[in-house]
């Protein structure tokens, strides 16, 4: 009885969501195409699993000890687009689900080619809906070859199958064109299901394809970034400090590190931001007028911790290590994003 109610659950969770999606894509955007290939998909999602027995016997809505979990997150939208994103990420979790659980039936569900249809109508419709935008991502790996236990491209495929929407690249000890033949690689390899962002070197990620760069404190300003590059980039600065975060707000960053959130050795970090800081970042940015740069909470987070950061209120989190090191890179992604969307 418990996998149909497992399978029912995500079989709705996988509906609504798309409904939420096909309501923009029709009354928001007036998209004919975009529309019907998302009421196509929910057709297929449903056709996917017709052979399964009526899985509404297996409901029991009292019963669902999860009704009253909700986290800080779902509360936040700040525009259409993030409530479109949201019921995206809703879509992809709930095909993963199923395509998890229907693995032990005797005729397993055909859901993977679903939700690699869902990761492309959830871009195409984002881009629509915030063009130039970035996406709000939930888990972004920060990839780097030296400190992955198997070889990077297994970790990055891993890691991606596991939830990771976002990737940046971070080779601090490459050259300009080893970096840029890196970032080729990347964005050939994942750039169609997922962000790839390149580590300081605007230039590098621009000639890779790369979708945006991300910036430190001491790397080329991010107003200059801007003038430079317009929208061709999205661009993420490093804060550790709501000045910080204020002045990449006005140099127009579409999204800040926030941290370091625990300790770290992958990076020198003498001062602990904490999660103290990442609660009055997002209290910031919903409390202050204007458009506020997304954020992903970066250091030292592992999917022991990461609650710590869902009870702060995080939407986005960076890791290197906890992915990197780990021998199971998609279980590691998976556990992470769990944990922020776990109620503490
Ligand atoms: N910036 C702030 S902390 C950090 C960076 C690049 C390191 C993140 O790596 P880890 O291994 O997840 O702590
Ligand atoms: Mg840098």
């Amino acid at each position: 009885m418990q996998i149909p109610r497992v399978l029912d659950a995500n079989f709705n969770r996988a509906r609504e969501a798309l409904r939420t999606m096909e309501e923009a894509a029709r009354f928001l955007l007036n998209d004919a195409a975009l529309s019907r290939e998302l009421k196509q998909l929910r057709h297929d999602i449903t056709a996917a699993l017709a052979h399964v027995a009526d899985l509404t016997y297996a409901r029991d809505t009292p019963g669902d000890v999860g009704t009253a979990t909700t986290t800080a997150a779902e509360g936040i939208r700040r525009s259409t687009a993030d409530v479109v994103a949201a019921a995206g990420n809703r879509l992809t979790e709930a095909l993963r689900v199923l395509e998890e659980y229907g693995k032990v039936l005797p005729n397993p569900p055909a859901v993977e080619a679903l939700r690699y249809r869902a990761y492309e109508l959830q871009r195409r419709l984002h881009a629509a809906l915030a063009p130039g935008q970035p996406h709000p991502w939930r888990l972004c790996l920060l990839l780097t070859e030296s400190l992955c236990q198997r070889p990077w491209q297994q970790v990055l495929d891993a890691a991606v199958d596991g939830g990771v929407d976002c990737v940046q690249v971070r080779e601090k000890d490459m050259n300009a064109a080893a970096l840029l033949d890196r970032a080729r690689d990347v964005v050939k390899r994942v750039g169609h299901r997922v962000t790839v962002i390149v580590n300081d070197r605007a230039d590098v990620a621009l000639a890779a394809g790369a979708h945006g760069v991300h910036l430190g404190q001491g790397d080329l300003p991010c107003a200059h970034a801007r003038k430079l590059f317009g929208r061709q980039l999205i661009i993420g600065v490093s804060t550790s400090n709501l000045d910080q975060a204020q002045a990449a707000a006005d140099a127009g960053a579409d999204y800040c590190g926030v941290g370091p959130m625990f300790p770290t050795t992958t990076k020198h970090k003498p001062v602990l931001a904490g999660p103290g800081y990442l609660k009055q970042y997002v209290d910031w940015a919903h409390q202050h007028p204007g458009p506020k740069p997304g954020h992903l909470a970066i250091g030292g987070i592992t999917a022991d911790n990461a609650g710590q950061l869902a009870t702060a209120g995080v939407y986005g989190i960076a890791v290197s290590s906890a992915i990197c090191h780990a021998t199971d890179p998609q279980a590691a992604a998976q556990a992470l994003v769990t944990a922020i969307d776990r109620d503490q």
